[in-house]
């Protein structure tokens, strides 16, 4: 594991160097000799490395006495790319990139407790481990988005329980932005795409009595994802299955983070309302027929709203029930 501070980029990393001269100019071909030239090794090391970047998807050609040429732009997560793209302030400013990781929920703790900065950014390209809530499991291959932030808010621990919903919301914004997609957020931390999960949310915080020491957010966008384990059939979907075209992980890592900063300056700001008021704003469960299993037991009834501290309000006929926490089931059949 690297941490790497955007603002001071190793410059020894001959992947990264390999692929960022071939980056800095696209569609023409690099001599093999410049590009040795340039990095500083071998002529057989630009080729390796070529090698590892073509094994992770990147699209080089190379001709012999010409060179190498990108004939598309990588979707790689690597720090070095991000940064070219990323426009935010604090939220992945330094970011920790693993290419297998067994969940980066815990290398943020890990990180946390080593002092890293509010915004650090964790991702990696697979996890073995990745954990939803309860100690579920999250299934979490190459080709998706998997990633944790570690955040410092300076705020009593109640407000942090909106920060879900708040990366809801920018998940939801950045993949309707992507087209036309029948997206509906799911309290407390879904976001759905026809009825099945594309994207989920897990918040984690450490406090001590009334001040918060840190939070940390897992998101995991199911993004380029071909096929689902039997388990997941039926519950789970994809942005390439569903759109039926890959979709660039890079950009979309940066949209959704470059939202979430837009809400998170919000809330310091303002207070959870505008949260709220965004997370009412995308198409979500509201007006609904659900079932909630909650600590207390399960109920049914139509969701109606979401209060100031981010709980779902739920009619059940009889009484306005209050779910802090659970697993909400739409029920068949059931729409606004
Ligand atoms: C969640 O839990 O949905 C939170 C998932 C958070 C994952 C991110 S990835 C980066 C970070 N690192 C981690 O280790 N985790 C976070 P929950 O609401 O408990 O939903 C878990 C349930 O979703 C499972 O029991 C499955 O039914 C289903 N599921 C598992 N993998 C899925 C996937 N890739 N796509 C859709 N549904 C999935």
């Amino acid at each position: 594991m690297n941490i790497v501070n955007i603002s001071s980029m190793p410059e020894h990393d001959i992947k990264v160097s390999v692929i960022l001269k071939l980056m800095s100019m696209p569609g023409e071909f690099v001599s093999g000799e410049a590009m040795s030239i340039g990095i500083g090794v071998t002529r057989t090391s630009v080729w390796k490395h070529v090698q590892e970047l073509r094994n992770e998807g990147c699209r080089i050609e190379a001709v012999p006495r010409k060179g190498y040429r990108l004939l598309e732009e990588p979707d790689l997560l690597l720090p070095s790319i991000l940064v070219r793209k990323l426009r935010t302030r604090t939220i992945g400013r330094q970011i920790s990139y693993q290419d297998s990781a067994g969940s980066t929920q815990a290398v943020a703790a890990q990180l946390a407790g080593k002092g890293e900065p509010h915004g650090t950014l964790v991702l990696a390209e697979e996890q073995g481990k990745g954990r939803g809530r309860l100690g579920r499991t999250f299934f979490s291959p190459r080709g998706g988005l998997w990633f944790s932030l570690l955040l410092r808010p300076n705020f009593e621990p109640q407000k942090a329980l909106v920060l879900p919903l708040l990366a809801g919301v920018a998940v939801g914004e950045a993949i309707q932005a992507l087209g036309e997609l029948p997206l509906m957020l799911k309290w407390p931390n879904d976001v759905l795409i026809d009825g099945k999960k594309v994207a989920g949310i897990l918040g984690e915080m450490i406090a001590e009595v009334d001040a918060l020491k840190y939070v940390i957010l897992g998101i995991g966008i199911n993004v380029n994802i071909p096929e689902f384990p039997p388990e997941l059939d039926g519950i789970a979907t994809s942005l390439s299955l569903r759109l039926g075209r890959r979709v660039s992980r890079s950009s979309l890592l940066c949209s959704v983070l470059e939202r979430f900063e837009h809400h998170y300056d919000i809330l310091l700001a303002r207070g959870g309302g505008p949260v709220l008021e965004a997370w009412r704003a995308l198409p979500n469960i509201l007006g609904c027929q659900v079932a909630a299993d909650t600590p207390e037991g399960t109920w049914q009834g139509k969701a109606v709203d979401i209060d100031d501290q981010g709980a779902l309000l739920l009619d059940t006929g009889n009484e306005v029930k209050r779910v802090m926490a659970g697993d909400v089931r739409l029920e068949v059949g059931s729409g606004k």
